[in-house]
């Protein structure tokens, strides 16, 4: 709970009110009867049957049947926080939504973040799409920018969502794999729906290995409009950059990763957020003139196609800090609904025919899954007020007075009243539709390897290394040869080096196709130039007994100043002391912690260390080191780790005369996080 923090607002005043703490209070039953004995049932006798009167012990094994409700189809698991949204600047230019005009507010949002494919206890570090959900509770109404961490999608048409999801989902005669697109179904799909190719591409990348929720960014995907006060329409596309920059595990770290700690992702927003470490994205625009919408050699309206930010740049105009976890993940993280189709005034829908889809499935979904009056729980009602005549249905929890329930009325003086756009209603923009009613896809969204090959230009060496590393470990879990080949030869339309390379390592035929001859390349694609810092990044700290006490001191000291978060290591938990009276806590043994979920490490040791100590701390480096990670060393850490042959390696830095320079040099390289070039080095 997050008593200690007052990131309050409007929102979270609102969820107070329906908190219940039950701390020093007498235990009752849900009809407030207080209980005198919850630990014995009801019986005919002491060794008897239980009666069916007990009506304490039947209200609680009840409630507790009903517990669970359905998880979400897709995205089941997923993690939730609250926080702020703030403009830079007014965009009424763009857009009428006040919490797009008014740069002093503090427009309230919730976010959920979350992975597709798995089922609600599946692993976290999955390769898998993540999606980023933000509900802003604004004063117009809430608005929820439904989006995901990658700006393309696999169809074009919501029609194909269910097959797309039941190719991905764990194949239904042996329920595996678990939330894993290296299987035959997922392929087979793929290579038979190839409008998928540019996401295939973008899935294949690192972006589905993010570091953490707080290292990636968020597309809306779609093309939606804002539209200002004078009516004036344009298309956007929106985007979340984070702050710390876009960064990735490599595949073996975050399938160790999975193994260590399934819950990585959810643990590190609520431990940064706990820490005070808020997580930011700034929201950003790519906006079109209406005039524009034919300007390009594909089509605004298809979702798997993104506009190249060197060409329609990206507007920032505002941050999101995340600010505050979570008082009950049930409550909030699991009964928020979100639907791309809650839209204020000042944004509209376009002709997307995948937003089309969607607009139907969120609200059917949430009616399934939460209930009919799913918008009246706490974390689901705007923050402001809400009149209409809609009344009743399964858990009514509104007490609407007075008896007209009808427009129009005039014995409530036809009230709630409609309110006329230019005083604040919504009005859908009235954009024109012509043409006959056919079920095709438009010529227009036909090109369907352009843009995967875009993408592949943009990538740097290391980037197309990893994608080849992971379409061959995709295909090769694929049993079915000819689904193998299917994949291979819609990839030689992208690339006939990777598709050759990729053939090669999977058992299958090169390809007979020619590939695309675009050229283009997006710089913006590339997580190569992301921007880097060392703040929150998790150095574990391995240390013995006689470790050099000040100098050890004064170089974490000088790391926290950075943002660096420490975690002590050591053989046993407790308290390890060091030369001069040093004495550090240990937050992790070598046993309850794993060499594979910190961002670099640094190797004290001291002048205690049994075999255990040092094999343990080889391991711990040797994982290090494989995942391109920096590591520091003390001289007595040097010793431990010199014959794994990686001193002198790229990141590898060992302690000098003087400590302050090797805490300089150790964050250079916490900053610049990968040592790529290792690859080339063992
Ligand atoms: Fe979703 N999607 N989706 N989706 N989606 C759901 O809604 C659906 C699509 C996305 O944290 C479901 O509440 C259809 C694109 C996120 O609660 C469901 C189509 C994008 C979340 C659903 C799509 C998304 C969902 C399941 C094709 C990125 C999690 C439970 C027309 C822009 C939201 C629920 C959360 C959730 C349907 C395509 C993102 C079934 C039919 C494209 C982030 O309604």
């Amino acid at each position: 709970m997050n008593e200690n923090t007052d990131n309050s607002n409007k929102k979270i005043d609102q969820l107070k009110a329906a908190e219940r703490d039950d701390y020093d209070q007498p235990l009752s039953s849900n009809e407030g009867v207080k209980i005198s004995n919850d630990e014995d049932s009801l019986k005919a006798g002491d060794r008897g049957p239980t009666l069916l009167e007990d009506f304490l012990m039947r209200e609680k094994l009840s409630h507790f049947d009903r517990e669970r409700i359905p998880e979400r189809v897709v995205h089941a698991r997923g993690f939730g926080a609250h926080g702020i949204f703030k403009l830079y600047a007014s965009q009424q230019e763009l857009s009428m939504a006040s919490f797009l005009v008014d740069p002093s507010l503090e427009t309230p949002v919730f976010v959920r973040f979350s992975e597709v494919a798995g089922s609600k206890g599946a692993n976290e570090t999955n390769r898998d799409v993540r999606g980023f959900a933000v509900k802003f509770y604004t004063e117009d109404g809430n608005f929820d920018l439904v989006g995901n961490n990658i700006p393309v999608f696999f169809i074009q048409d919501g029609i194909k969502f269910p097959d797309l999801i039941h190719a991905v989902k764990p194949e239904p005669n042996n329920e595996i794999p678990q939330g894993q697109t290296a299987h035959d179904t997922f392929w087979d799909f793929i290579a038979n729906n190839q409008e998928s190719a540019a996401m295939m591409m973008w899935i294949m990348s690192d972006r589905t290995l993010p570091r953490s929720f707080r290292f990636m960014e968020g597309f809306g995907v779609h093309t939606f409009r804002v539209v200002n006060a004078q009516g004036i329409s344009r298309f956007v596309k929106f985007h979340w950059k984070p702050v710390l920059g876009i960064h990735s595990f490599v595949w073996d770290e975050a399938q160790k990763i999975g193994g260590a700690d399934p819950d990585f992702h959810r643990r590190d927003l609520w431990e940064n957020i706990e820490a005070g470490n808020f997580p930011e994205y700034e929201l950003g625009l790519q906006v079109l003139e209406e005039k524009d919408e034919f300007a390009f050699d594909f089509d605004i309206l298809d979702a798997t196609k993104l506009w190249p930010e060197e060409i329609v740049p990206v507007q920032i105009i505002g941050k999101m800090t995340l600010n505050r976890n979570v008082a009950n993940v049930f409550a909030e993280t699991e009964q928020i609904a979100l639907h791309p189709g809650n839209i204020v005034r000042g944004i509209d829908f376009t002709n997307d025919p995948l937003l089309q889809g969607r607009l139907f499935s969120y609200t059917d979904t949430q009616v399934a899954r939460v209930g009919t009056n799913y918008q009246e729980l706490p974390i689901n009602r705007p923050v402001c007020p809400v009149h209409n005549n809609q009344r009743d249905g399964k858990s009514r929890y509104t007490i609407n007075t007075g008896r007209v329930a009808y427009h129009n009325n005039s014995l409530a003086d036809n009230t709630p009243y409609t309110v006329p756009g230019t005083k604040g209603g919504f009005v859908t923009y009235p954009s024109t539709v012509e043409g006959q009613k056919l079920r095709v896809t438009a010529p227009s969204f036909l090109d369907h390897f352009s843009q995967a090959r875009l993408f592949w230009n943009s990538m740097s060496p290391v980037e197309k290394s990893h994608i080849i590393q992971a379409f061959s470990f995709e295909l090769g879990k694929v049993k079915s040869m000819s689904v193998r080949q299917q994949v291979i030869d819609m990839m030689g339309n992208i690339s006939t080096l990777l598709a050759t390379t990729v053939a090669d390592q999977v058992g299958a035929q090169a390809p007979q196709v020619k590939e695309s001859q675009n050229t283009q390349s997006s710089p913006a694609l590339s997580m190569a130039n992301t921007v880097f810092y060392p703040n929150t990044l998790k150095v574990g700290v391995i240390i013995a007994p006689g470790f050099n006490g000040p100098s050890t001191i004064s170089i974490l000291n000088e790391w926290i100043r950075v943002g660096l978060r420490i975690v002590i290591i050591s053989q046993k938990q407790g308290v390890v002391e060091g030369t001069d009276g040093v004495k550090i806590k240990v937050d992790d043994s070598l046993l309850t912690g794993s060499p594979v979920v910190y961002d670099g490490l640094y190797i004290v040791g001291g002048t205690y260390e049994d075999p255990y100590f040092v094999t343990k701390t080889q391991q711990y480096a040797a994982e290090q080191y494989n995942h391109f990670k920096p590591i520091g060393a003390s001289t007595y850490g040097a010793a431990i780790i010199q014959n794994l042959g990686i001193l002198g390696a790229p990141g590898v830095i060992v302690e000098g005369e003087n400590p302050s320079d090797f805490a300089s040099q150790f964050i250079q390289a916490m900053t610049k996080q990968r040592f790529w070039e290792r690859a080339q080095y063992s």
